[in-house]
């Protein structure tokens, strides 16, 4: 494949409702998509990096000057361009997983389309359908908490996710667990907001049964997450800290996590992330897939990537209604608490021009 252009878009869509973690809250979802035009046909990419480097270092404006000056040279240097060439041709790169994936993403995109392949016939998956989990922000209050959850829950959604900080964790459990029974799949997720001084804290959880609890520690404290592990009866996954497969192997091996939480871009695209899932799966650790409030696109992506066999519990992969009042794409429309993996070329959804139109803020062409 060889590319003829490429052009960089932002485009922002307000999100029904406020998502507030531990380290901010988003309104809108600001996207940075790369769009490529090859001589075998389009292909679309699109980068998890949030407007300000909070989750992890990357941020949308810092992606799209790296894809550019960086990444694209490379790519573009390749005397034979596909999908597989893209992470060694960037490997001199430090960093930056999430500007990486986004690239990768485009290109196998037009890989697919042109070969009439869909992501979930590349990634060789056997289900159609993806449960799905929804993560719910922080609140204000008890009572809407409870509506929000009494409300996913009546839409279908298998799992619920929490969002959790220091002052707001065993309250808000301890309170969906009175209203909804300890039937329902409860997790939630720290975002990195505590210390290796909050043991007890954390341990207030273990009454309550939760199916894990996410990322409590700094990404780098592997250590910390080990002792936790021990300490706590609730299992331990891990997300920000998981940067690669590699990272992923060593993290199981010394006890951290005994769940992995897997998003493309946090591990440099599709294809790393599809060698995370295989060596959670040889050391039969299960994954589910995470969410970074993604369009249409990244959702296609990500959906047919979960229905991989590994992926044994439901995802933060939610219908689009959960995000946005309209999707860059068709939307996904969540059924008896799944979503179908799209089975059209490529992505198998592509942007709707007049979505398209509407909701970038901004497009340069980088290329060509
Ligand atoms: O896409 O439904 C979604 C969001 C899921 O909670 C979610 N993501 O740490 O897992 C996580 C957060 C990070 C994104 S915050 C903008
Ligand atoms: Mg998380």
């Amino acid at each position: 494949m060889k590319i003829e252009s490429v052009e960089l878009l932002r485009v922002e869509i307000p999100l029904v409702s406020p998502f507030r973690t531990s380290f901010g809250t988003d309104t809108v979802r600001d996207a940075l998509l790369v769009h490529l035009v090859t001589d075998i046909g389009e292909g679309w990419g699109e980068c998890v990096a949030d407007r300000e480097p909070l989750y992890s270092a990357e941020w949308a404006d810092g992606a799209a000057i790296v894809i550019e000056e960086f990444l694209l040279p490379r790519v573009l240097g390749l005397a034979s361009l596909d999908a597989e060439s893209v992470g060694p041709a960037l490997s001199d790169v430090e960093g930056h997983p999430m500007a990486k994936g986004a690239l990768e993403m485009a290109i196998l995109d037009a890989q697919l389309r042109a070969a009439d392949i869909s992501f979930g016939e590349y990634f060789a998956v056997e289900r159609k359908h993806v449960d799905c989990g929804v993560s719910i922000g922080i609140q204000d209050d008890d009572a809407r908490l409870l509506d929000l959850v009494g409300g996913y829950l009546h839409d279908g959604y298998r799992r619920i996710k929490l969002k959790i900080e220091p002052g707001y964790d065993v309250a808000p459990v301890r309170a969906v667990r009175e209203r909804f029974g300890d039937d329902v799949l409860l997790q939630v997720d720290a975002n990195a907001a505590y210390t290796r001084a909050d043991g007890g804290t954390l341990a207030g959880l273990d009454p309550f049964g939760l199916l894990l609890i996410e990322q409590p520690l700094a990404p780098d404290d592997l250590l910390g997450h080990a002792r936790l592990a021990h300490a706590l009866r609730t299992p331990i996954c891990l997300d920000e800290s998981i940067t690669s497969a590699r990272l992923a192997a060593d993290a199981i091996e010394l006890g951290a996590c005994s769940i992995v939480n897997i998003k493309a871009g946090r591990v440099g695209g599709y294809l790393e992330a599809r060698r995370v899932h295989d060596v959670c799966a040889a050391r039969g650790v299960p994954v589910w897939c995470g969410g970074m409030l993604e369009t249409g696109l990244g959702r296609a992506a990500n959906v047919a990537l979960a229905a991989l066999p590994n992926f044994t519990l439901p995802g933060d992969t939610s219908a689009s209604a959960r995000y946005f009042t309209e999707d860059l794409t068709d939307p996904f429309v969540m059924v008896e608490g799944r979503l179908e993996v799209p089975d059209g070329p490529g992505l198998g959804v592509e942007p709707r021009p007049d979505a398209l139109a509407r909701f970038t803020t901004a497009r340069r062409r980088v290329h060509g």
